[in-house]
């Protein structure tokens, strides 16, 4: 499966109680990465490991259930208040991985070295072991490091650009690559198809390969109802120029995704999809319950016969 942080979460909370967990690998999203306090911050694979070993905040979706923040307000003595909340024990997560990036673990192994501690059966990995950054460009305003847009800026003002910066210059994960080819589906989380899939996408050649597989892929809509649950990425495509509808996300994904998984509220979309060459599935794609997901998971299962 191919990861952002909490919708991916949430689709496999569903799917890991569907099939054995140790055949689900998850490549996930490192373009929202950012240092605070000198640590490395990967929030989308902690926000999956955390998920999947049980450990995440119900609230949220991210960050650790029953956290206290004691560490960020002592450092607000040093560094002023600060404006990403990094909890205690979320903390630990961070200094052990830059404490391994510094003895020169690559991202790779650090991520599978926390998963197994945490008691995490699936692979989860990074999309790749070299930097890439995502900046968003809002109007009137110089682009800006995706966690300072999201979380600082609230997602404010229209996107007029998301530059994937070193995407083309990085390599995938070898593993992921593999596992891509050796998997009998591939599904793209109901994640934001810009910042959270876009990243990974833009790795040469991650689509290229999905596209020589695309009978075998299918992707969930993040979208019911012309809006999004949670984030920015409706917003984002109406900013961006595309139609924000099951059409619009299928024409960003058409080339290496054979399936697309839409909501039930979008059923109408279902001809003009399959008109486009696309298998179009409509069902629940509301995740309010591990029961409702782990539904979900079943019905994309389904879908690509599996
Ligand atoms: N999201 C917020 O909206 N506010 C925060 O203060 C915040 C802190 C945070 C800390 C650790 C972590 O792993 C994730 C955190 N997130 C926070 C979520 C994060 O910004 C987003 O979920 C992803 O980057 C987008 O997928």
């Amino acid at each position: 499966m191919l990861a952002g942080g909490v919708g991916a979460a949430k689709f496999l909370r569903g799917l890991t109680r569907r099939i054995d967990p140790r055949r689900v690998h998850v490549i996930v999203n490192t373009g929202d990465d950012e240092e605070f306090y000198g640590l490395h911050v990967s929030p989308d694979l902690d926000t999956v490991t955390y998920t999947l070993a049980g450990m995440s905040n119900p609230a949220t979706g991210w960050g650790l259930a029953g956290e206290s923040f004691n560490a960020l307000g002592a450092l607000a003595a040093f560094y002023g208040k600060g404006w990403f909340a990094l909890g205690d024990r979320d903390l630990a997560t961070h200094i052990y991985r830059t404490d391994r990036l510094r003895q020169g673990w690559p991202l790779s192994r650090i991520t599978a070295d926390i998963a197994r501690k945490l008691g995490v059966k699936a692979r989860i990995m990074p999309m790749s072991d070299d930097r890439v950054r995502t900046f968003v460009k809002v109007r009137g305003r110089a682009a800006m490091p995706f966690q300072e847009y999201f979380v600082r800026n609230r997602a404010r003002g229209r996107v007029e650009r998301i530059e994937l910066r070193g995407a083309q210059q990085a390599r995938p994960l070898a593993q992921a690559l593999d596992a891509i080819k050796a998997s009998a589906a591939v599904i793209l989380a109901p994640s934001n198809p810009f910042v959270s899939l876009g990243p990974i996408l833009a790795l040469p050649p991650m689509r290229t390969t999905l596209a020589s597989l695309r009978e075998r892929v299918a992707a969930i809509s993040p979208l019911v109802g012309g809006k999004t649950i949670k984030g920015p990425a409706d917003k984002m495509m109406r900013g961006l120029g595309h139609e924000v509808s099951p059409v619009g996300l299928a024409r960003l994904y058409r080339d290496c995704v054979g399936t697309l998984i839409i909501d039930q509220l979008d059923r109408r979309y279902l001809e003009p999809l399959r008109a486009l060459g696309i298998n179009a599935v409509a069902t629940n794609t509301i995740m309010s319950t591990p029961a409702r997901a782990a539904a979900l998971a079943q019905v994309v299962l389904d879908s690509i016969q599996v």
